[in-house]
């Protein structure tokens, strides 16, 4: 799967990169990560990609052509989509995560300051918001959703049962706890049923847990 992420700050994401489990799937071919710097495709001499909004107003707003420049140069796979990241988008969520993991390619358009040109959205097929609350830009929410969509790529996690017992995928049902050595930590203790070897009486515990963490609206 390829990821194109559109942005004025090509390398903001680039420790995380190299430090996640991100970095092996792309070692490994399961996954390309390309960002493409908005600023390489604009034809004005100081590199300005913004401008002041018409009809007045405070801040500056992304002009249409760098970007649209940016996005027609990137090489397209047969199953790709547009994606605007912007907190007026549909909410992100684990289902459409897993939707989003059908596509070849998914390319991000990451606007800051005020916004970006309206008539951007032609060339947009979906909008996206990863929370009710404002970001300085759309970087670190593209990160957000790379992240979740790459968990549903074969091979990306190191076993393939961690998935299946993960957080929501379950019928998006949370995990439950989890406890390792030492069984007494500060006079905090595992709880008995775990060190009981009785493994109905564990499964029980742990799906009643499960049930317990699931945040309503979740369920
Ligand atoms: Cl996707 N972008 C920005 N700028 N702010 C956000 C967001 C996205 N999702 C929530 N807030």
């Amino acid at each position: 799967m390829r990821f194109d992420i559109i942005t004025i700050f090509p390398h903001l994401l680039d420790s995380y990169l190299a430090e996640s489990l991100l970095k092996r799937a792309q070692n490994n071919n399961l996954l390309s990560i390309n960002t493409h710097d908005i600023r390489e495709y604009t034809n004005d001499p100081h590199k300005k990609v913004d401008s002041t909004p018409y009809g007045g107003g405070p801040g500056m707003v992304y002009q249409v052509e760098p970007v649209v420049n940016t996005l027609e140069a990137i090489p397209r796979s047969p199953k790709n989509l547009v994606i605007l990241t912007s907190p007026r988008g549909k909410p992100f969520t684990q289902k459409m995560s897993q939707q989003l993991a059908k596509y070849d390619q998914l390319i991000f358009v990451c606007p800051r300051y005020e916004g970006i040109d309206e008539r951007i959205k032609k060339y947009i097929d979906k909008e996206v918001s990863i929370g009710p609350y404002v970001l300085n830009g759309g970087e670190i929410a593209a990160m957000v959703m790379i992240e979740a969509i790459s968990r549903h790529i074969p091979g990306v996690l190191g076993k393939a049962s961690s998935l299946e017992e993960e957080s929501f995928s379950k019928e998006g049902i949370l995990e439950y706890p989890q406890y390792t050595r030492p069984e007494v930590f500060r006079k905090s203790r595992v709880p008995k049923v775990l060190l009981s070897g009785n493994h109905k009486n564990i499964r029980e515990w742990r799906d009643k847990k499960s049930r317990k963490t699931t945040p309503s609206g979740q369920k």
